[in-house]
Protein backbone atom coordinates (compact mmCIF):
# COMPACT_ATOMS: atom_id res chain seq x y z
CA UNK A 1 0.00 0.00 0.00
CA UNK A 2 1.28 3.52 -0.58
CA UNK A 3 0.93 5.54 2.30
CA UNK A 4 0.58 9.24 1.85
CA UNK A 5 1.92 11.85 4.37
CA UNK A 6 1.02 15.12 2.60
CA UNK A 7 -0.94 17.84 3.77
CA UNK A 8 -1.88 21.02 3.81
CA UNK A 9 -1.38 24.02 5.79
CA UNK A 10 -3.12 27.38 5.48
CA UNK A 11 -3.84 26.02 1.70
CA UNK A 12 -0.08 25.45 1.08
CA UNK A 13 0.62 21.64 0.57
CA UNK A 14 3.51 19.87 1.80
CA UNK A 15 4.75 16.77 1.28
CA UNK A 16 5.53 15.35 4.37
CA UNK A 17 2.89 16.16 7.76
CA UNK A 18 6.35 16.95 9.39
CA UNK A 19 8.58 19.72 10.55
CA UNK A 20 10.39 21.51 12.51
CA UNK A 21 9.08 23.86 15.43
CA UNK A 22 10.09 27.26 15.50
CA UNK A 23 12.68 27.48 18.05
CA UNK A 24 15.58 24.93 18.30
CA UNK A 25 18.38 24.90 15.28
CA UNK A 26 16.25 27.29 12.76
CA UNK A 27 18.17 30.36 13.07
CA UNK A 28 20.87 30.79 10.73
CA UNK A 29 20.67 29.60 6.65
CA UNK A 30 22.97 26.80 7.60
CA UNK A 31 19.81 25.41 9.80
CA UNK A 32 17.41 26.26 7.62
CA UNK A 33 19.30 24.78 4.54
CA UNK A 34 19.79 21.18 6.86
CA UNK A 35 16.12 20.91 7.73
CA UNK A 36 15.87 21.64 3.62
CA UNK A 37 17.73 18.89 2.37
CA UNK A 38 16.10 16.93 5.38
CA UNK A 39 13.05 14.71 5.08
CA UNK A 40 11.06 17.45 7.01
CA UNK A 41 7.59 18.70 5.09
CA UNK A 42 8.42 22.65 5.52
CA UNK A 43 11.26 24.34 6.46
CA UNK A 44 10.29 27.24 9.53
CA UNK A 45 12.21 29.52 10.91
CA UNK A 46 13.06 30.93 14.29
CA UNK A 47 11.08 33.73 15.16
CA UNK A 48 12.23 36.95 14.08
CA UNK A 49 12.23 40.16 16.27
CA UNK A 50 12.97 43.52 14.12
CA UNK A 51 16.51 43.24 15.07
CA UNK A 52 19.41 41.04 15.46
CA UNK A 53 19.01 39.69 18.74
CA UNK A 54 21.56 37.32 20.92
CA UNK A 55 19.18 36.35 23.67
CA UNK A 56 19.51 35.54 27.44
CA UNK A 57 22.41 34.53 29.16
CA UNK A 58 24.07 30.68 28.83
CA UNK A 59 23.39 28.46 30.00
CA UNK A 60 20.08 28.82 28.55
CA UNK A 61 18.90 25.28 27.22
CA UNK A 62 19.27 22.15 29.32
CA UNK A 63 17.79 18.36 28.29
CA UNK A 64 16.82 15.29 30.46
CA UNK A 65 15.38 12.34 29.95
CA UNK A 66 11.64 13.53 30.13
CA UNK A 67 12.14 16.52 27.97
CA UNK A 68 13.94 20.13 27.98
CA UNK A 69 13.75 23.59 29.68
CA UNK A 70 14.82 26.83 27.67
CA UNK A 71 15.23 30.61 28.80
CA UNK A 72 16.69 31.16 24.45
CA UNK A 73 15.10 34.34 24.97
CA UNK A 74 14.42 34.82 21.29
CA UNK A 75 17.92 35.14 19.69
CA UNK A 76 17.62 35.55 15.92
CA UNK A 77 19.04 37.17 13.21
CA UNK A 78 16.43 39.69 12.51
CA UNK A 79 13.60 39.70 10.08
CA UNK A 80 15.32 41.38 7.03
CA UNK A 81 17.90 37.92 7.23
CA UNK A 82 14.73 35.69 7.19
CA UNK A 83 13.13 37.49 4.09
CA UNK A 84 16.98 37.40 2.25
CA UNK A 85 16.50 33.57 2.44
CA UNK A 86 13.42 33.28 0.36
CA UNK A 87 15.45 32.53 -2.86
CA UNK A 88 18.47 30.52 -1.59
CA UNK A 89 15.69 28.75 0.04
CA UNK A 90 13.31 27.85 -2.86
CA UNK A 91 15.62 24.59 -4.37
CA UNK A 92 14.76 22.55 -0.88
CA UNK A 93 11.14 23.48 -3.37
CA UNK A 94 9.14 22.77 0.21
CA UNK A 95 7.20 25.58 2.34
CA UNK A 96 9.23 28.14 3.87
CA UNK A 97 7.67 29.67 6.70
CA UNK A 98 8.25 32.46 8.66
CA UNK A 99 8.29 33.15 12.63
CA UNK A 100 7.48 36.28 13.80
CA UNK A 101 7.89 37.69 17.45
CA UNK A 102 8.11 41.27 17.80
CA UNK A 103 8.34 42.86 20.90
CA UNK A 104 5.58 45.59 20.47
CA UNK A 105 2.30 45.24 18.02
CA UNK A 106 4.07 47.89 16.02
CA UNK A 107 7.33 45.58 15.43
CA UNK A 108 5.35 43.06 14.62
CA UNK A 109 3.15 45.02 12.11
CA UNK A 110 6.98 46.83 10.02
CA UNK A 111 7.62 42.97 10.39
CA UNK A 112 4.74 41.74 8.75
CA UNK A 113 4.32 44.46 6.44
CA UNK A 114 7.50 43.52 4.81
CA UNK A 115 7.08 40.00 4.68
CA UNK A 116 3.72 40.41 3.01
CA UNK A 117 5.67 41.67 -0.02
CA UNK A 118 8.20 39.08 -0.24
CA UNK A 119 6.17 36.67 -2.19
CA UNK A 120 8.07 33.28 -2.29
CA UNK A 121 7.18 33.43 1.52
CA UNK A 122 4.68 30.68 2.39
CA UNK A 123 2.92 32.09 5.12
CA UNK A 124 3.38 33.59 8.76
CA UNK A 125 3.70 31.89 12.19
CA UNK A 126 3.01 34.76 14.28
CA UNK A 127 4.41 33.72 18.08
CA UNK A 128 1.91 34.96 20.16
CA UNK A 129 3.63 33.06 23.41
CA UNK A 130 7.34 33.15 23.97
CA UNK A 131 8.00 32.77 28.06
CA UNK A 132 11.40 33.97 27.95
CA UNK A 133 11.71 37.33 27.41
CA UNK A 134 11.91 39.38 30.49
CA UNK A 135 9.12 42.48 31.03
CA UNK A 136 7.33 40.81 28.05
CA UNK A 137 4.16 38.82 28.92
CA UNK A 138 3.01 36.16 26.91
CA UNK A 139 0.13 38.03 24.59
CA UNK A 140 -2.12 34.63 24.30
CA UNK A 141 -2.52 34.87 27.95
CA UNK A 142 -3.91 38.74 27.91
CA UNK A 143 -6.47 37.88 25.82
CA UNK A 144 -7.63 41.91 25.48
CA UNK A 145 -4.09 42.16 24.01
CA UNK A 146 -4.35 39.71 21.71
CA UNK A 147 -7.79 40.92 20.28
CA UNK A 148 -5.66 44.07 19.59
CA UNK A 149 -3.10 42.77 17.64
CA UNK A 150 -5.51 40.77 15.54
CA UNK A 151 -7.12 43.61 14.68
CA UNK A 152 -3.90 45.08 13.48
CA UNK A 153 -2.50 42.19 12.02
CA UNK A 154 -5.47 40.79 9.86
CA UNK A 155 -6.32 43.62 8.60
CA UNK A 156 -3.00 43.66 6.49
CA UNK A 157 -3.13 41.70 3.03
CA UNK A 158 -1.13 39.09 2.43
CA UNK A 159 0.43 35.93 2.75
CA UNK A 160 -2.07 33.06 5.18
CA UNK A 161 -1.22 34.13 8.64
CA UNK A 162 -1.30 31.64 11.68
CA UNK A 163 -0.39 31.94 15.67
CA UNK A 164 1.58 30.08 17.88
CA UNK A 165 -0.34 29.60 21.21
CA UNK A 166 0.94 29.32 24.75
CA UNK A 167 -0.86 26.23 26.42
CA UNK A 168 -4.26 26.48 27.94
CA UNK A 169 -5.37 24.25 31.14
CA UNK A 170 -9.02 25.74 31.45
CA UNK A 171 -11.72 24.56 29.60
CA UNK A 172 -13.49 27.97 29.71
CA UNK A 173 -10.05 29.11 28.28
CA UNK A 174 -10.47 27.43 25.32
CA UNK A 175 -13.67 28.60 24.60
CA UNK A 176 -12.73 32.17 25.31
CA UNK A 177 -9.67 31.84 23.09
CA UNK A 178 -11.53 29.89 20.23
CA UNK A 179 -14.15 32.63 20.29
CA UNK A 180 -11.29 35.28 19.86
CA UNK A 181 -9.59 33.34 17.31
CA UNK A 182 -12.97 32.78 14.93
CA UNK A 183 -13.96 36.49 14.74
CA UNK A 184 -10.54 36.85 12.29
CA UNK A 185 -9.71 35.50 9.02
CA UNK A 186 -6.48 33.52 10.42
CA UNK A 187 -5.47 29.88 8.49
CA UNK A 188 -3.67 27.90 11.21
CA UNK A 189 -3.22 27.85 15.02
CA UNK A 190 0.02 26.19 16.39
CA UNK A 191 -0.63 24.64 19.76
CA UNK A 192 1.19 24.48 21.78
CA UNK A 193 4.85 26.57 22.70
CA UNK A 194 6.19 25.29 25.59
CA UNK A 195 4.90 25.49 28.96
CA UNK A 196 6.29 28.73 30.34
CA UNK A 197 8.06 29.07 33.29
CA UNK A 198 8.66 26.07 34.65
CA UNK A 199 11.95 24.75 36.95
CA UNK A 200 13.80 21.83 36.42
CA UNK A 201 16.61 21.56 39.30
CA UNK A 202 20.03 19.78 39.86
CA UNK A 203 19.59 17.67 43.53
CA UNK A 204 23.29 17.32 43.36
CA UNK A 205 23.93 20.94 42.88
CA UNK A 206 20.92 22.34 44.91
CA UNK A 207 20.93 24.56 42.03
CA UNK A 208 18.87 25.46 38.73
CA UNK A 209 20.08 24.35 35.40
CA UNK A 210 19.54 27.43 33.14
CA UNK A 211 20.39 30.65 34.03
CA UNK A 212 17.90 33.59 32.89
CA UNK A 213 15.52 34.19 35.22
CA UNK A 214 16.50 32.26 38.77
CA UNK A 215 16.22 29.18 36.60
CA UNK A 216 12.65 29.41 35.17
CA UNK A 217 11.85 28.59 31.23
CA UNK A 218 9.55 27.16 28.75
CA UNK A 219 9.43 23.35 29.21
CA UNK A 220 9.03 20.80 26.11
CA UNK A 221 9.32 17.38 25.13
CA UNK A 222 7.44 14.23 26.85
CA UNK A 223 6.48 16.49 30.02
CA UNK A 224 4.19 18.46 27.62
CA UNK A 225 2.56 15.74 25.26
CA UNK A 226 -1.09 15.57 27.67
CA UNK A 227 -0.98 18.99 27.74
CA UNK A 228 -0.29 19.92 23.81
CA UNK A 229 -3.03 16.92 22.41
CA UNK A 230 -5.22 18.85 24.90
CA UNK A 231 -4.73 21.80 23.12
CA UNK A 232 -4.81 20.46 19.57
CA UNK A 233 -8.12 18.30 20.45
CA UNK A 234 -10.02 21.70 22.37
CA UNK A 235 -8.82 23.79 19.32
CA UNK A 236 -9.64 21.54 16.60
CA UNK A 237 -13.02 20.90 18.06
CA UNK A 238 -13.72 24.72 18.83
CA UNK A 239 -12.28 26.52 15.63
CA UNK A 240 -13.83 26.94 11.94
CA UNK A 241 -13.01 24.49 9.64
CA UNK A 242 -11.05 26.32 7.54
CA UNK A 243 -8.26 26.86 10.75
CA UNK A 244 -6.16 24.16 10.49
CA UNK A 245 -4.12 22.69 13.32
CA UNK A 246 -0.72 22.22 13.98
CA UNK A 247 0.51 20.10 16.91
CA UNK A 248 3.74 20.52 18.76
CA UNK A 249 4.80 19.11 21.27
CA UNK A 250 5.98 16.31 22.98
CA UNK A 251 6.85 14.21 20.01
CA UNK A 252 9.60 11.86 19.41
CA UNK A 253 8.70 8.90 18.11
CA UNK A 254 5.54 7.85 14.77
CA UNK A 255 3.04 7.14 17.67
CA UNK A 256 3.29 10.84 19.03
CA UNK A 257 2.75 12.21 15.95
CA UNK A 258 -0.16 9.78 15.31
CA UNK A 259 -1.88 10.85 18.82
CA UNK A 260 -1.41 14.47 17.48
CA UNK A 261 -3.19 13.77 14.43
CA UNK A 262 -5.91 12.03 15.85
CA UNK A 263 -6.48 14.94 17.63
CA UNK A 264 -6.90 16.90 15.00
CA UNK A 265 -3.32 18.18 13.95
CA UNK A 266 -3.12 19.02 10.12
CA UNK A 267 0.92 18.45 10.78
CA UNK A 268 3.23 18.19 13.46
CA UNK A 269 6.40 20.03 14.79
CA UNK A 270 9.52 18.82 16.09
CA UNK A 271 11.17 20.50 18.59
CA UNK A 272 12.99 18.85 21.99
CA UNK A 273 13.65 16.02 19.67
CA UNK A 274 14.68 17.93 17.04
CA UNK A 275 17.13 19.52 18.90
CA UNK A 276 18.64 16.38 20.69
CA UNK A 277 18.59 14.09 17.55
CA UNK A 278 18.95 16.66 14.60
CA UNK A 279 17.18 16.28 10.99
CA UNK A 280 17.62 12.61 11.09
CA UNK A 281 14.54 12.99 13.33
CA UNK A 282 12.00 13.87 10.24
CA UNK A 283 12.85 10.82 8.43
CA UNK A 284 12.78 8.34 11.45
CA UNK A 285 9.29 9.59 12.51
CA UNK A 286 7.98 9.83 9.17
CA UNK A 287 9.11 5.83 8.69
CA UNK A 288 7.42 5.29 11.64
CA UNK A 289 4.34 6.50 10.92
CA UNK A 290 4.17 4.91 8.21
CA UNK A 291 4.63 1.71 9.44
CA UNK A 292 1.78 2.68 11.83
CA UNK A 293 -0.46 3.68 9.23
CA UNK A 294 0.00 0.42 7.42
CA UNK A 295 -0.90 -1.47 10.47
CA UNK A 296 -3.99 -0.10 10.88
CA UNK A 297 -4.78 0.10 7.43
CA UNK A 298 -4.63 3.82 6.74
CA UNK A 299 -3.55 5.42 3.50
CA UNK A 300 -2.99 9.17 4.37
CA UNK A 301 -3.56 11.34 7.04
CA UNK A 302 -7.08 12.72 6.62
CA UNK A 303 -8.15 8.56 7.36
CA UNK A 304 -7.36 9.06 10.68
CA UNK A 305 -7.07 13.27 11.64
CA UNK A 306 -9.37 14.47 14.19
CA UNK A 307 -11.43 11.00 14.50
CA UNK A 308 -10.67 10.46 18.20
CA UNK A 309 -12.74 8.47 20.00
CA UNK A 310 -14.51 9.19 23.48
CA UNK A 311 -15.40 6.15 25.56
CA UNK A 312 -19.16 6.30 25.20
N1 LIG B 1 9.34 29.61 23.16
C1 LIG B 1 9.50 30.66 22.33
O1 LIG B 1 8.54 31.13 21.75
N2 LIG B 1 10.74 31.18 22.19
C2 LIG B 1 11.87 30.55 22.74
N3 LIG B 1 11.58 29.62 23.74
C3 LIG B 1 10.33 29.11 23.88
O2 LIG B 1 10.09 28.23 24.66
C4 LIG B 1 12.94 31.55 23.10
O3 LIG B 1 13.60 32.05 22.20
O4 LIG B 1 13.12 31.86 24.28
Amino acid sequence: MNIDLSTTVAEVSLENCIYNASGPLCTTAEHLHAIGESQAGAILTKSATLELREGNPQPRYYENDLGSINSMGLPNKGYAYYASLVAEMQKHAKPYFVSVSGLSLENNLTILKHLNTVKEVSAIELNLSCPNVPGKPQTGYDFEQMQRVLDKVCALEGHPLGVKLPPYFDIIHFHQVADILNKYPIQFVTCVNSIGNGLVIDVDAEQVVIKPKHGFGGVGGDYIKPTALANVRKFFVLLRDDIDVIGCGGIKNGRDAFEHILCGASAVQIGTQYMREGTGCFERIANELVALMQEKGYQSITDFKGKLKSID
